[in-house]
């Protein structure tokens, strides 16, 4: 069997602990296939990448490489985190470009493939991930590498009209257009690509999603990132009777809780979520004390200025709702931004009534797929959650919200703490279904199912 090879931006060295992040979460559940991963170490150190430092760690070789705080800058801060990511999330307006920065990124691109390419055996599968490292493909290509090179978006790809404004955004697209298979967690991803494609490139795509590149065919695929539902159901439902949670019931006091997850950042949508629970507590006055809203947000690229503003505003936000409506024996929103143990959060999300889950824009949104698995399917929460997450592509018995309307989510949270069991036990069940049918195994196979070629893939 060929070996597979993963890339991606940071790589999760063994021991390390958990960090907050999707990529992460979704690749360990399949880890066992994985014979290589390159990446990043997470370090910057004045000589940067200059040496490769390996670890294997049950069968699996972890290389990695450093960077120096110049690379850094210009790759991560710079045009990854500040051109690509609003870019790709619809926020236009909070693009930031600069020349020196797509340099740097390339630059560092290059890096990882000049580091990489002398790891690499004749049969290995290369499995690139995410916008950091679009254009390693072409590069390896041009460094003699024959191997075939996948490559997988974990984010939304976004309309012609919206990609246009990102300058040499038509360099991207050709890096694109030099892997064998490029992966798209919707649809509606994988369309708006190959309308790019067409608009910008001009080539011919046929109606199977193969892009007909001079000389060789670029499959694009649509594949799901999931999770493992059943082992994070019973981790919920261990997690549910540890110290931690009795701790949080007796804090409780039989309120209702509601809880969301997400990673600090302005795609989450949280200060939509804030107004929308200030909305609830004002025009349902009805939950006044019998409701507590639980938001875990751990930070996150703090160096890019957006992310760095977004705190103070949640802060005073949430000040602001705790001082409106909060009394002397109850705080409505309690909101923490640390990060939590993954099965501590299972363990919440267990008892938790509502699950908040209302990004602006998001690839997939691994926290609904949680929600879902960690419920009691006797007595299940509601899972609230916006439409343009690509989870609702999948998770249509959910409650679902245009999350730029906070009165609308409002309405919802009402629905989730008002909705009778007969209806919550049914829309788990289906909800549960789909979670079950998208695990980490199933993305994994339909994306290296393609990448090897295979029929079905
Ligand atoms: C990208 C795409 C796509 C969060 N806080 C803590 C914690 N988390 C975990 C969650 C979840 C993961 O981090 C976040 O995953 P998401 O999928 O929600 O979002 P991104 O990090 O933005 O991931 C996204 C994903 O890639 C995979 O393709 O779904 O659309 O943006 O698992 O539970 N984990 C721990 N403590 C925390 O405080 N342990």
């Amino acid at each position: 069997m060929a070996r597979l090879v993963v890339v991606s931006n940071r790589v999760p060295l063994p021991g390390q602990g958990q960090r907050a992040g999707g990529l992460a979460i979704v690749l360990q559940d399949v880890m066992d296939s994985v014979g290589l991963w390159f990446g990043w170490s997470g370090n910057t150190t004045p000589e940067g990448g200059n040496t490769v430092q390996t670890v294997t760690h049950r069968n699996t070789e972890y290389a990695t490489i450093d960077l120096s705080e110049d690379e850094y800058q210009k790759f991560y801060i710079g045009y990854a985190n500040s051109s690509l990511w609003p870019l790709l999330h619809f926020r236009q307006g909070l693009l930031e470009f600069r020349r020196e920065d797509l340099e740097g990124y390339r630059a560092v691109n290059q890096l990882y493939s000049k580091s990489l390419q002398p790891l690499l055996q004749p049969d290995d599968l290369i499995w690139v991930h995410d916008y950091h490292l679009i254009p390693m493909g072409g590069q390896l290509r041009r460094l003699g590498v024959r191997n075939r090179v996948g490559f997988y978006l974990h984010i939304p790809f976004v309309p012609h009209s919206v990609f246009s404004a990102l300058p040499q955004g038509d360099r991207l697209l050709q890096d694109m257009c030099e892997y064998d298979v490029v992966g798209f967690q919707t649809e509606e991803h994988r369309a708006d690509f190959l309308d790019t494609v067409r608009q910008t490139l001009g080539h011919d795509i046929t109606g199977d999603g193969v892009i007909h590149v001079p000389g060789r065919p670029v499959q694009t695929i649509v594949a799901p990132v999931g999770i493992d539902g059943l082992a994070f159901g019973r981790q919920a439902e261990r997690a549910a009777r540890s110290k931690n949670n009795k701790r949080l019931m007796d804090s409780l006091n039989h309120r209702h809780l509601m809880i969301g997850v997400d990673r600090l950042d302005y795609s989450k949508g949280l200060p939509n979520r804030f107004e929308a629970f200030n909305r609830l507590l004002t025009r349902f006055p009805e939950h006044s004390q019998h409701v507590s809203y639980l938001q875990v947000a751990v930070p996150s690229r703090e160096e890019v200025t957006e992310y760095a503003q977004l705190r103070p505003i949640l802060n005073r936000m949430a000040g602001d709702i705790n001082g409106r409506h909060g009394t002397f024996d109850w705080v409505p929103l309690r909101y923490m931004s640390q990060g939590v143990s993954r099965s501590t959060l299972a363990g919440f999300h267990r008892v938790s009534r509502v699950g908040l889950v209302t990004p602006l824009r998001d690839g997939m949104n691994l926290v609904a797929h949680e929600y879902v698995a960690a419920q009691n399917p006797e007595d299940p929460g509601v899972l609230v959650l916006s439409r343009f997450a690509g989870a609702a592509s999948y998770l249509q018995d959910a409650l679902i919200v245009n999350p730029n309307d906070p009165d609308e989510i409002a309405e919802a949270m009402h629905t989730a703490f008002t909705m009778p069991l007969q209806e919550r036990r049914l829309r788990h069940a289906r909800l549960f279904e789909s979670v079950l049918r998208l695990t980490a195994r199933s993305y994994c196979n339909t994306f290296l199912n393609a990448l090897s070629n295979k029929p079905g893939g």
